[in-house]
């Protein structure tokens, strides 16, 4: 792979007008017909050839204008197509006819089969394994598609746009005829074809339009699709309300498969999702399936105007619309949920995913440079830090200017491929505010630290706070300019209430937002009566690291009375996380492990506190996870005496409050069947954490094995299976369970990924042979992604003492996977591949092993450019 550079942007020398596509489909030999009008640009040279992309492809036929086209005016290659000569300013027509194999397309890129079914993933650059075209975003169209196939086969033949008509074509085949008015890039293109089972229902929208709603399924799971088909109604009426933006076709289609790379796909109209976050019903999935289910439901619709209307001018763009999803689909969720809980789990998720990204070899800015394997940049970075940003904006700007500027976006470039600078710009043009520092944002990589001081003096009544930022040196970026970074923050009194602090020096803040712009700069507050408590960056207002060392009391006065929910639970997290990693250094040198009671005390406090939702006060009894602890302890890390030491602080915890943990668990029975709404939700994540607590205080299997006895859901279901896999692997109790949860739901596959990936993530030594006998299960597909990342990804992302053994032969066994998966799948393997990426954090032993298996992986001649991308820069 050519290594591509941001800097050598330029349009295409020819701009496409029109694609008219044929697809006569064949399980081994598909046949497509591609017809393209084009013109020259005006200003281009003549000389200039017509060139296309192309991966794998065989060029079986080629027309200009309905003629053939000499060999001496074109060069076919499988990766291009060159063509010579061609009109100066007159449209022209090309024709080109190339045949695919969908059954041996192992890529699940380009058009490729799944349980029978034709389907399509073109996004970065699959659509260049179907056709040769102009395969990148800037190069929008209407597109009319004809699909011919087997009539008894297909009963189902599906494209994007509305739908033309469709009939009896010849002997024993049918065909169907879709158009999309709405110019787009190939990059959205869909076909999808087989014999599918629908669920149909309608949406009318805020112009009075009726859009007809169909999901696709295997037959069978048709009454598995309704909490989808709620979500995206809900999607759809959000989207009206908060962003004025109105769906545009005549319908809407969403098709579950159950092989796919990702997690869903924006084609225009026509969604196509990995089957698990489409299918649910209570006895399969659990509440975070349903969450899960509803956040890439609305993701993939907001796509509609954030990526399909509006399009990015190139990939290193990608921020421009997966970022600002995302931005748009946690507003949707805080929305339908609980504001603060979702912000917990968002930032949970940012510091276990992207922190480590942005702290390692693989850390790249929100908008890259440059890239090998456009593949490798749907990373944490670009989707939740680039969500962070958009969050960022909204701050600077208030909710209404930001409103403003996403209107003026939406007006300026409708229809258009655009840049960063674009988007930026249209929050400028509405605010007036100069963005230029802010923007640094999106070019330099790497987690800032801010490092904070305070100073509070009775007489004067006078706070100051300093603050000081730095951004790490990444690779390629040595030197890091100060950026701006808003930080919303509260002063709170002795009493709980929150000082007015409107009568500040030394720096711009707006309403509860300071604006630290500098190296290095002092807030002075005047007219503070007493010494207050500081709360910083609350709501996470800045995706940034804070160096402040406050004491447990202040700490938990913060717990106590802040307003804002989330640095309630940020005091508490502050106030474990030295527990923690003291826990762990004790346990690393043979030490008792010992916990402050002030945090014991705090933690009861606010888990007992029956004011304050339950799935907060879940979230508060989750303590740090052991990835979190060893990102604290920040290098040299042993993930044994990590585990050891937060396992002995969990048992002092469940000890001190086994009374409270006992009355939660009862509490928090359900009084009505199972609904996934989320006040039921909270209310079974607090029991899971005490029936949780409660396994450490009794140190008995029992309690989780009724608990798993009882369950009439999946969720609670499982979690009882997982309590008693990873904290009682050798009981009866959990022997019995795991077969017959594996008898159970023996026909379900996405439920005995469940099963892979709890056992998957047992922690200990024996995960790996536990992991490898579990490959030989018959229900394993080394085949499927979702297998896959279900045992091998979990194993190797989720399980910190199971993956990192001191023998290293956690790291060979994924090197191994890793060569068995890429010549079949390269986009999977390098995804799992990158859960080694923090492996220079390790203590020497084991960080000797991890190299040495990574230098395996470097070392074998065939690797995929993705892998290979991947390998080498975690090594450099
Ligand atoms: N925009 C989609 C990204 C995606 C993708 C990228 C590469 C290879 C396969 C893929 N499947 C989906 C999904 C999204 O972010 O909405
Ligand atoms: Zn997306």
């Amino acid at each position: 792979g050519q290594i591509v550079h941001l800097a050598d942007y330029r349009p295409t020398d020819f701009v496409l007008e029109r694609v008219d596509l044929t697809f006569e489909l064949d399980p081994t030999n598909t046949k497509v017909d591609a017809r393209l009008i084009f013109h020259r640009r005006e200003g281009v040279d003549l000389s200039a050839p017509l060139v296309l992309d192309g991966d794998e492809l065989a060029l079986s036929g080629l027309l200009f204008d309905q003629k053939d086209v000499p060999a001496s005016q074109y060069d076919a290659t499988p990766e291009s197509l060159i063509i010579r000569d061609l009109p100066a300013e007159a449209p022209f027509e090309i024709t080109i006819t190339t045949h695919i194999n969908p059954e041996a397309n192992t890529q699940l890129m380009g058009l490729y089969r799944t349980n029978g079914i034709y389907c399509t993933q073109c996004e970065a650059e699959g659509f260049r394994r179907i056709t040769y075209f102009p395969d990148r975003p800037d190069v929008l169209a209407p597109y009319t598609i004809t699909i011919i196939g087997d009539k008894a086969a297909n009963p189902v033949m599906l494209s994007n746009g509305n739908f033309l008509g469709g009939a009896g074509y010849d002997e024993g085949r049918a065909f169907a005829a879709w158009f999309d008015p709405h110019p787009k890039p190939s990059y959205l293109f869909a076909l999808v074809a087989g014999d599918l089972a629908v669920v149909e229902d309608t949406f009318v929208t805020m112009s009075e339009r009726e859009v007809t709603l169909k999901i696709y399924v295997e037959h069978g799971n048709e009454s598995r699709t309704a909490y989808a088909m709620d979500a995206l109604k809900r999607s759809m009426k959000w989207d009206e309300e908060r962003f004025g933006r109105e769906y545009d076709l005549d319908i809407f289609m969403i098709v579950a498969v159950s092989d796919f790379n990702m997690g869903a796909m924006e084609n225009k109209g026509l969604n196509v999702f990995n089957d698990k976050y489409v299918l649910a019903d209570p006895e399969t999935a659990t509440d975070q399936d349903y969450a899960n289910i509803e956040a890439i439901i609305a993701h993939e619709y907001f796509h509609n105007w954030t990526g399909n209307r509006i399009t990015c001018r190139d990939w290193f763009q990608l921020c421009l619309k997966e970022g600002l999803t995302v931005y748009r689909d946690h507003e949707f969720s805080a929305d339908q949920r609980s504001r603060p809980v979702k912000r917990i789990a968002e930032v949970r998720h940012l510091r276990s995913d992207q922190f480590p990204e942005d702290g390692g070899p693989l850390a790249h800015p929100v908008r890259p440079t440059t890239y090998r394997e456009i593949n490798n940049f749907y990373t944490t970075t670009v989707y939740q830090k680039g969500s962070e940003v958009t969050g960022m904006i909204a701050t600077l700007l208030g909710m209404d200017d930001f409103k403003a500027g996403m209107d003026l976006y939406f007006e300026r470039h409708d229809g258009q491929a655009v840049t960063v600078e674009d988007y930026v710009k249209c929050f400028e043009d509405v605010s007036g505010r100069d963005l230029a520092q802010f923007s640094l944002w999106y070019s330099q990589a790497g987690t800032p630290l801010v490092n904070v001081s305070t100073e509070y003096d009775q007489t004067s009544a006078t706070f100051k706070l300093s603050l000081e930022q730095m951004v790490p040196a990444t690779p390629g970026q040595p030197d890091k300019q100060p950026m701006h970074i808003p930080l919303s923050f509260a002063l709170i009194l002795d009493n709980g209430a929150i000082a007015d602090a409107t009568s500040v020096k030394g720096g711009e803040v707006t309403g509860d937002v300071l604006h630290l712009t500098d190296r290095r700069q002092t807030f002075t507050f005047t007219g503070i009566a007493s010494r207050p408590v500081l709360s910083l960056n609350r709501s996470f207002s800045a995706p940034v690291n804070i160096a402040f060392t406050q004491t447990p009391a202040d700490l938990a006065h913060i717990a106590r009375h802040d307003t804002d929910l989330f640095s309630r639970w940020q005091a508490l997290t502050d106030l474990a996380i030295p527990n923690l990693t003291k826990a762990a250094r004790d346990a690393r040198e043979g030490h008792e492990v010992t916990c402050d009671p002030a945090l014991i005390a705090a933690l009861l406090e606010a888990a007992g506190d029956d004011t304050l939702e339950p799935a907060f006060r879940a979230q508060v009894l989750a303590l740090p996870s052991e990835a979190d602890i060893g990102r604290e302890l920040g290098g040299n890390n042993d993930p044994e005496a990590i585990h050891t030491g937060r396992n002995a602080v969990l048992k002092l915890i469940a000890d001190a409050g086994e009374d409270l943990f006992k009355r939660l668990f009862s509490d928090m029975k359900a009084d009505s069947a199972y609904s996934p709404d989320a006040e039921s939700a909270g209310k079974r994540a607090l029991k899971a954490a005490a029936l949780t607590y409660l396994a450490y205080a009794e140190n008995s299997p029992q309690r989780a094995a009724e608990a798993f006895g009882a369950a009439d859901n999946m969720t609670e279901l499982s979690q009882a299976l997982t309590l008693l896999a990873h904290r009682f692997p050798e009981a009866s109790e959990t022997t019995g369970a795991l077969a017959s949860f594996l008898t159970r739901f023996d026909a379900n596959p996405l439920v005995i990924d469940k099963w892979f990936s709890l056992q998957a993530t047992m922690p200990g030594e024996d995960a790996l042979a536990r992991v490898k006998a579990l490959i030989d299960h018959p229900r394993y597909n080394a085949g499927n992604p979702n297998r896959v990342r279900a045992l091998v990804g979990m194993y190797a992302f989720s399980n910190p003492t199971g993956f990192n053994r001191r023998d290293g032969e956690g790291y060979r066994f994924l090197a191994g996977q890793i060569l068995e998966i890429d010549p079949k799948n390269p986009q999977l393997a390098a995804r799992i591949l990158t859960s080694m990426r923090s492996w220079r954090s390790l203590e020497p032993t084991r960080a000797d092993q991890a190299r040495d298996a990574l230098m395996t992986i470097e070392r074998s001649p065939s690797l995929s450019t993705d892998v290979r991308d991947i390998v080498e820069r975690m090594l450099k």
